[in-house]
């Protein structure tokens, strides 16, 4: 098969990283994505900034002094550590990603690096990550944090902020070493084992100070993973553009990562949620390439999710209660997408999420190089019939699908089809 470069080249260096292995069967991760813009969510002054989210004070060129100030008035008396990591578990996410810093350079958490923290510079003055990683360790979901590890426009020296911060006096390296690295270092000290750290926007370093940077914070935890962003190919797993799936699959540890709406941090007026629907075929779609989804939810400045956040990431976790054979600790389908749907697939199992029902109920398999030993729809006990001859196999449907949304098929064969084990390398 063909590939562009783009998609081929290897996730990380280290494939035998002890990370990897819960990682690639996770499949499904929780993004978070709060800070003081979800507080202001998408407004400043009297302007409204769509699509703006954590991207807001660098669209509105907020002042930094005066976006600091926002902090006064942050309290999200509404967080409950608990609840979300409940709702994280009756979704069926696998990872919980949070930022611990966005752009905006607001830290929270507890951070004595700096007083421009939840803690220091809030009414709140709690530590909601304190609270949260301690919940998801508790219902067993691998805890992560995001960290805008170049990009910070509070501080003179960090990436980004040229509105207030002349570009030609800033010493990056100075931002690294006075606050990046001390923080990377309190959140990987503080909050117990880490699942991995999620980098973003590389810049400021060259390979071998990134390298060294990274040496420092592996000695802390050398089970956590680093996200690719960390950059100059330095990562343990590859994480694509944002809200963007490869074409084809794709071997090694990789993540897709999407918004539930149309941003990443909270905004009022932003109602186009993907329906339950599209998340269980966005999330079929990926797995079938080999990667992970992770699906961000934008919660408010009171720490609140959206209503329809927690409705439909519950409704795709009973999804996921019948079907999640097919999605956790898969790889890729042994045939490229079909009219009616993807595949996933384990040793001696191909999974066929049916999106669409085909015409006449045939459902049409490719090209199987490998006897067909039975057909059934993943929480049905009744087995389907099929004819195979050396151009496809196909599959008799019954009139009507548990879930027009997604139904899933498991196709047992033996035989040669191919070495799934070597394909997940
Ligand atoms: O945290 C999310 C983004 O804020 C972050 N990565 C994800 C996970 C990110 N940082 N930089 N970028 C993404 C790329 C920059 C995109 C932009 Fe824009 C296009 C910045 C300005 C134009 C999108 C549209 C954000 C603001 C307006």
């Amino acid at each position: 098969q063909d590939m562009p470069d783009m998609w081929t080249k290897a996730a990380g260096n280290n494939t035998t990283h002890p990370g990897l292995k819960w990682f690639r069967d996770a499949k499904f991760g929780l993004f978070i994505h709060w800070g003081l813009y979800s507080k202001l969510g998408g407004r400043w002054k009297d302007s409204s900034y769509y699509g703006s989210g954590e991207w807001l004070m660098n669209r509105a060129k907020a002042p930094a002094g005066e976006y600091a100030a926002v902090a006064k008035t942050f309290n999200p008396q509404g967080f409950n550590a608990e609840e979300w990591a409940q709702t994280a578990r009756d979704a069926g996410v696998r990872y919980l990603v949070i930022t611990a810093k966005h752009h905006e350079g607001f830290s929270m958490y507890d951070s004595k690096v700096t007083d421009f923290d939840i803690v220091d510079a809030s009414p709140y003055g709690k530590d909601p990550m304190k609270a949260l990683s301690r919940a998801c360790r508790e219902k067993g979901i691998p805890f992560g944090f995001y960290y805008s590890q170049f990009l910070d426009w509070h501080e003179p020296d960090g990436g980004g902020n040229t509105w207030d911060f002349p570009k030609d006096k800033k010493d990056y390296q100075q931002y690294y070493r006075s606050k990046s690295v001390p923080q990377l270092k309190e959140l990987l000290t503080n909050y117990g084992p880490l699942g991995l750290v999620w980098f973003d926007m590389p810049g400021g370093l060259t390979p071998e100070q990134t390298r060294q940077m990274i040496d420092s914070l592996r000695i802390l935890q050398p089970s956590c993973l680093f996200s690719s962003r960390v950059g100059h190919n330095l990562g343990d797993y590859r994480d694509f553009g944002d809200s963007e799936v490869p074409p084809v699959p794709i071997p090694g540890a990789w993540e897709s990562i999407y918004t539930h709406n149309d941003s990443w941090g909270y905004i009022e007026h932003d109602l186009n949620f993907k329906s339950p629907g599209e998340i269980i075929r966005l999330l079929s779609n990926v797995a079938s390439k080999g990667g992970n989804l992770m699906l961000n939810v934008g919660p408010d400045g009171n720490g609140k999710w959206p209503a329809y956040s927690i409705a439909y990431l519950k409704a795709t976790g009973r999804w996921l209660d019948i079907y999640g054979e097919s999605i956790y600790g898969t790889t890729y389908g042994l045939i490229p997408a079909q009219p009616w749907g993807v595949t996933t697939s384990k040793p001696g199992k191909l999974y066929l999420h049916v999106w669409e029902m085909p015409t006449g109920r045939q459902l049409r398999v490719p090209g199987i190089n490998a006897r067909v030993k039975s057909v059934k729809i993943l929480g049905s006990r009744q087995p389907l019939t099929w004819k195979q001859s050396t151009a496809a196999t196909t599959i008799q449907l019954p009139v009507t699908l548990p879930d027009t949304r997604n139904t899933v098929l498991v196709m047992e064969y033996s035989g040669t089809q191919q070495d799934l084990s070597q394909l997940r390398t």
